[in-house]
């Protein structure tokens, strides 16, 4: 059981705004939201790559969406059931990187825009992370990220691992990193493509979206960071700083077998690149910070020392993984990201209470 005077802060908390929402109703291709000749009444969410295979039984294909998921008074009505005094909402997956170079410019700035005002009615409650639109050429894209730094609630910006088309160790990234860095925007790292489905076997379909959620996201992350890290990103730019969604994948977990693998490494030390390098575990404790959506206290604890407890921020991950129970009050999932931070710090308030919430208000500025 944790005391907590501090503000309880969710950093890991989706929307699909009005804007957004059109979107996806106007598309018939993933991602997109309509409704099926078996269920006629319920609209499915369909975003992740393969999802909408027609060998797919109906109830893994996609996910029910309600208003929960694009009605700001019920993101607010959540916050106010689970405790949860400030969120810090960012677009949900597959963001921008679906449109065209010469569509992706203009709703981002719609969309941010969407969500900046959507803010604004919960002041004190809401600030955001934009969304940046990558198949544009990065002058737009810094273009984007200068504004998003005048918008009132804007905290940093949501990424997924696909960078430009071809991950986040890409060189042509470099003048967004710049801009980044300079308006002092954290990126929250978030995935969405997950694996190669080979890797999920033939019998994929029985197991509905475990693999892929419980595994793909969590691996890909790993490896979009580990990337970034072998390219000499944190090199170029010591000042960069990156949220990792979901407790940085297994990258706690793994950061040691990273580490050897680099230093015995023949290629990388006959390219000089062994030597005079920022280790994984300087990124970690510097650059990195890590969200506390891990759903045990097994996890968190890698997370707490990978990292330590001041970079750990408390998330929900909501609308994503409600209840199965049409009757549940509260949510099984946050429940379970409480219980890990009680188990794993409640022995420590303060640290407790840092990863609830005073944390993100401290890195975030979210002084009211
Ligand atoms: O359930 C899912 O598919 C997801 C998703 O797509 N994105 C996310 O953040 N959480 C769960």
């Amino acid at each position: 059981c944790i005391i907590t005077m501090a503000p309880i802060v969710d950093i890991h908390t989706h929307v699909y705004p009005p804007k957004y929402m059109d979107l996806l109703r106007s598309r018939t291709e993933v991602p997109y939201v309509r409704t099926f000749p078996d269920a006629p009444d319920s609209s499915r969410l369909i975003i992740l790559p393969g999802e909408d295979d027609p060998s797919t039984p109906s109830t893994s294909r996609g996910r029910p969406i309600g208003p929960e998921y694009f009605d700001i008074a019920k993101k607010i009505a959540f916050m106010d059931q689970h405790r949860i005094d400030k969120s810090v909402i960012s677009l949900a997956n597959p963001w921008l990187d679906f449109l065209s170079a010469e569509e992706a410019g203009q709703k981002a700035v719609e969309i941010n825009d969407d969500v900046n005002e959507q803010c604004g009615l919960y002041p004190g409650r809401l600030y955001f992370f934009g969304t940046l639109p990558l198949s544009s050429d990065t002058d737009i894209i810094v273009k984007e990220i200068e504004r998003l730094s005048t918008l009132k609630y804007a905290r940093g910006v949501i990424l997924g691992t696909s960078g430009l088309g071809s991950g986040l160790d890409d060189t042509r990234l470099d003048p967004v990193y710049a801009a980044l860095q300079k308006h002092n925007q954290l990126i929250f790292l978030h995935p969405h493509y997950g694996l190669p489905s080979s890797v999920y076997g033939p019998r994929a379909s029985e197991y509905g979206h475990v693999l892929p959620l419980a595994l793909g996201f969590p691996l890909e992350t790993t490896i979009a960071v580990t990337r970034m890290l072998l390219s000499g990103v944190w090199d170029r730019f010591s000042g960069l700083n990156v949220l990792l969604a979901h407790s940085g994948g297994t990258l706690p977990f793994l950061a040691g077998r990273i580490e050897s693998c680099i230093l015995h490494d023949g290629h990388l030390k006959a390219h000089g690149k062994t030597q005079n390098r920022r280790d994984v575990w300087d990124i970690l404790k510097t650059n990195i910070y890590l969200d506390a959506v891990i759903y045990s206290e097994v996890g968190l604890n890698a997370a707490v020392e990978a990292s330590g407890a001041d970079r750990l921020l408390f998330g929900t991950d909501h609308p994503f993984f409600p209840p199965l129970e049409e009757d549940a009050k509260e949510w099984h999932s946050v429940n379970a990201n409480y219980g890990a931070i009680s188990k794993s710090l409640g022995g420590n308030n303060d640290k407790a209470q840092g990863v609830l919430g005073d944390n993100a208000v401290r890195i975030l500025r979210l002084e009211d």
